[in-house]
């Protein structure tokens, strides 16, 4: 395990996933130290124990349940494992808390990997594959239509009236919507939301966490939040 005075570790790379944590770990004022993964290549020490599913992000926290080290994969499970850490995040009432968790679940199990299958089939496939095209591409519009209504319902935040770790979970992925082929002014909720929350000082930290998306592409190295390059 990587030695730092630091109690949470993130293996992390820049990319949707992995904003999603530290866009989280920013808002919720968390200092943490960033492992550098550099996909496709050997990954670092501990980090197929922290992540069985082999994937970023993973979060080891030395001061888990309980005082012991805990280890969470799965970048839903961080942000629900840190919100409820912390207390913040998510409402503690049982129909404001199943409002967050519906939407963060909705993002894990669909707007994540559909926009990810999609922006594979469009951009990095060897192959071009029509039918996976649209197949992909007809889900994230359906999906972007979906959160454009919700958000015109809260007129709000993804799960209501409060900013929750479901707006950090949806985030990046709406960041993701030029390289799509995608407008938001077909969105005019979504739209209002995106500005706001990219808008956020902590959304920009976390944005750039490890230097930023060139630093950590070009040079990774083991990067402590509380010192910003
Ligand atoms: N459902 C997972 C998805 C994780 C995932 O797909 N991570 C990608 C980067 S965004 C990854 O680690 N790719 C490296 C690889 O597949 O080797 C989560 O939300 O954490």
């Amino acid at each position: 395990m990587i030695e730092s005075d630091l109690d949470l570790t993130l293996f992390y790379a820049p990319t949707p996933n992995g904003w999603k944590v530290t866009i989280c770990l920013e808002e919720m004022d968390l200092p943490y130290q960033v492992a550098p993964f550099k996909l496709g290549v050997e990954p670092p020490d501990g980090f197929l124990v922290a992540s069985p599913n082999g994937k970023i992000p993973a979060l080891v926290d030395r001061r888990g349940l309980g005082g012991s080290v805990q280890t969470v994969f799965e970048s839903a499970a961080i942000l629900l494992y840190l919100a409820e850490k912390t207390g913040q995040f998510v409402d503690p009432d049982p129909v404001g808390r199943y409002s967050v968790l519906q939407w963060l679940i909705w993002q894990a199990a669909g707007l994540g990997p559909m926009g990810g299958q999609h922006g594979h089939f469009l951009l990095y496939a060897a192959e071009k594959v029509p039918y996976a095209i649209r197949r992909y591409g007809d889900e994230v519009r359906r999906l972007y239509a979906v959160l454009d209504a919700q958000l015109a319902r809260t007129g709000a935040f993804v799960a209501g009236e409060n900013y929750s770790i479901a707006d950090m979970a949806c985030f990046p992925w709406i960041m993701t919507h030029k390289a799509q082929g995608l407008t938001l002014d077909d969105y005019p909720a979504l739209k209002a939301w995106f500005a706001l929350v990219r808008a956020r000082p902590a959304v920009q930290r976390g944005l750039s966490a490890g230097g930023g998306v060139e630093a950590m592409r070009s040079r990774p190295h083991l990067t402590d939040s509380r010192v910003r390059s």
